[in-house]
């Protein structure tokens, strides 16, 4: 049985990547902050599902969550960095300084960190697949994009710096960069809890969902030894990318 450790299992495209796994056979440890939804989601998927503390943010809880993880299977086949989070749509100039840094600090560092942990024993194995959950606002700036967008872009960016370095090895990485996606607790999050401005956002848009997003990681994760997936973008047929935006009233410098 193969096992994945798919991170920030709580909700969103976590939580249906894990039941998206444990369908397709595999033993899957889920980690996230909320240990009482990883909880719930192991009494609706059962004994192959297996909750996780997990704070990407700390160093510490991360190498604790990969030494249980060690201890309980023979190893990570497959990695799912799936914890991420945008904070505010606010203008970079007028943004928090704290929103940022939790960005940064869970986007750049938490997934790097993971990635650290685990890619040791993928080497040695000789095996295994990273897939990471990027995202287009890593490649299609937006207005109040600012950090968020920056560190979706380090996403990439450090999937593709990865294939170079694993040249040689079979470990294989993949990045998913999804567009809107409804379902899942990131507007709430991003919009700090203003459920009109969600609902707006979601408005007479069919969007992605989350269970799109995890058949993309069961597809990639079912192609044969020899295929590397490196870069998948998915968007909602409704969401385009927009023109260059230009501004007419600016005063002649
Ligand atoms: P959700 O808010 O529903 O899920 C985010 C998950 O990340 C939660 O399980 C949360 O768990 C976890 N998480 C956040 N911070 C931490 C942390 N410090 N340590 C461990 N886990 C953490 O949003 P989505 O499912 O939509 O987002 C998942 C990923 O997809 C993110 O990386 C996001 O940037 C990306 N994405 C989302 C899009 C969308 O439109 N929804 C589009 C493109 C990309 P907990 O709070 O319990 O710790
Ligand atoms: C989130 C996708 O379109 O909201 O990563 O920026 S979008």
């Amino acid at each position: 049985m193969k096992t994945a450790f798919v991170t920030g299992a709580s909700s969103g495209f976590g939580r249906a990547i894990c039941q998206r796994l444990v369908a397709n056979g595999y033993r899957v440890i889920g980690g996230a902050r909320r240990m009482e939804k990883l909880q719930a989601l192991e009494r609706e998927l059962g004994d192959n599902f297996i909750p996780l503390a997990l704070d990407v943010t700390d160093v510490n809880s991360i190498n604790a969550a990969v030494a249980q993880i060690t201890e309980a299977a023979p190893g990570i086949d497959l990695l799912v960095n799936n914890a991420g989070l945008a904070l505010g749509v606010e203008r970079a100039q007028v943004s928090s300084a704290e929103n940022w840094q939790r960005m940064i600090d869970t986007n750049i560092t938490g997934l790097a960190m993971v990635t650290h942990a685990v890619l040791p024993q993928m080497v040695k194995a000789d095996s295994g697949m990273i897939i990471n959950i990027g995202s287009i606002a890593g490649t299609y700036p937006y207005p109040g994009g600012n950090v968020y967008g920056a560190s979706k872009a380090f996403v990439r960016q450090f999937s593709l710096n990865l294939r170079a370095d694993l040249a040689g090895t079979r470990v294989r990485v993949s990045n998913i960069e999804p567009g809107l996606c409804s379902g899942t607790d990131f507007s709430v999050v991003r919009l700090n809890g203003d459920m009109a401005a969600v609902d707006a956002l979601y408005r007479d848009v069919q969007a992605i969902l989350p269970e799109d997003i995890a058949a993309t990681v069961a597809w990639i994760a079912e192609q044969p030894a020899h295929v590397n997936i490196n870069t998948i973008e998915i968007m909602p047929v409704a969401q385009t990318s927009a023109a260059l935006n230009v501004v007419r009233d600016l005063p002649a410098c």
